[in-house]
């Protein structure tokens, strides 16, 4: 019998409260390497603090990550990573692997699990497989799956392409994504078009830091006015002093739930 109170259903509402969630990204070490955060103090405790004093509506991290935070975290839903790849391949070979279960994310208390699939890759079969797989164990555990759908691949002139991040929104949303997560096509028009195609909760990462707050804050309203669910946001924040970015954090969460 269907129950609320042990459902995906129930999780998904644990981190999308009002329906839109602000989500701390920090998986950037194992997909970018340490050596592109130099001087940056990427140590989990202290994201821990920035999402728990930002009062996050999530964190997204790997598994060894989490294990890590886990206790210091104040009331900030964790979403386990379970599908990696790093830069040290050669960027036709880019895909994400499973590297960890949905029950291990689940025993380690996660609410939801997120994935990558590079739509367009020349791999992207294998990310389809594999998505299948983790579905299945979804099912079985009643887990969210935040899916990030991005595009990739030699027919795409950029990975953001307009209508290629429409049509992987949308792939991911017709496969099973329970909430979707891509890149902003840049402007506002062409995003609505985005979230109309992609018939679940759309998140928008962050991606390059944004030196000016105000500018990055205007981004993040014209995303939320075209009807994003909300955004997934990396390096915009912890890449910023800790007391800023837990500002930063705080006026973001502002414009999403306002
Ligand atoms: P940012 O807000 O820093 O862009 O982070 C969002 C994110 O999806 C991360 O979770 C991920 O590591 C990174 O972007 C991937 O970026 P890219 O696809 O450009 O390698």
């Amino acid at each position: 019998m269907f129950s609320f109170f042990d459902s995906k259903e129930k999780k998904i509402k644990e981190i999308l409260k009002d329906g839109k969630a602000v989500l701390l990204a920090f998986d950037h070490a194992i997909e970018h390497g340490p050596s592109s955060y130099e001087g940056i103090d990427i140590s989990p405790e202290r994201i821990a603090r920035i999402a728990s004093e930002g009062e996050a509506d999530g964190i997204i991290v790997h598994i060894g990550v989490a294990r890590k935070i886990k206790k210091f975290l104040k009331n900030v839903p964790l979403i386990v990573k379970i599908t990696a790849r790093t830069s040290l391949v050669s960027d036709e070979n880019q895909m994400q692997e499973i590297v960890t279960s949905v029950k291990e994310a689940k025993d380690v208390g996660a609410k939801a699990v997120a994935l990558t699939v590079y739509f367009g890759s020349e791999r992207e079969s294998e990310m389809l497989r594999n998505f299948s797989i983790v579905k299945q164990e979804a099912i079985k555990h009643k887990m969210p799956i935040f899916g990030f759908a991005y595009p990739r691949g030699k027919k795409l002139k950029s990975k953001y392409d307009e209508e290629a991040i429409r049509y992987a929104a949308r792939a991911g949303a017709e496969i099973g994504f329970d909430v979707v997560k891509t890149y902003y096509t840049g402007n506002k028009e062409s995003f609505s078009k985005v979230v109309k195609d992609c018939f679940v909760p759309v998140l928008v990462a962050g991606g390059p830091k944004i030196e000016d707050e105000k500018e990055f804050l205007n981004i993040v309203k014209d995303i939320m006015s075209v009807g994003a669910s909300g955004v997934a946001i990396g390096r915009n924040v912890w890449m910023r002093e800790d007391e800023k970015a837990i500002q930063l954090l705080k006026e973001i969460k502002k414009v999403v739930h306002s």
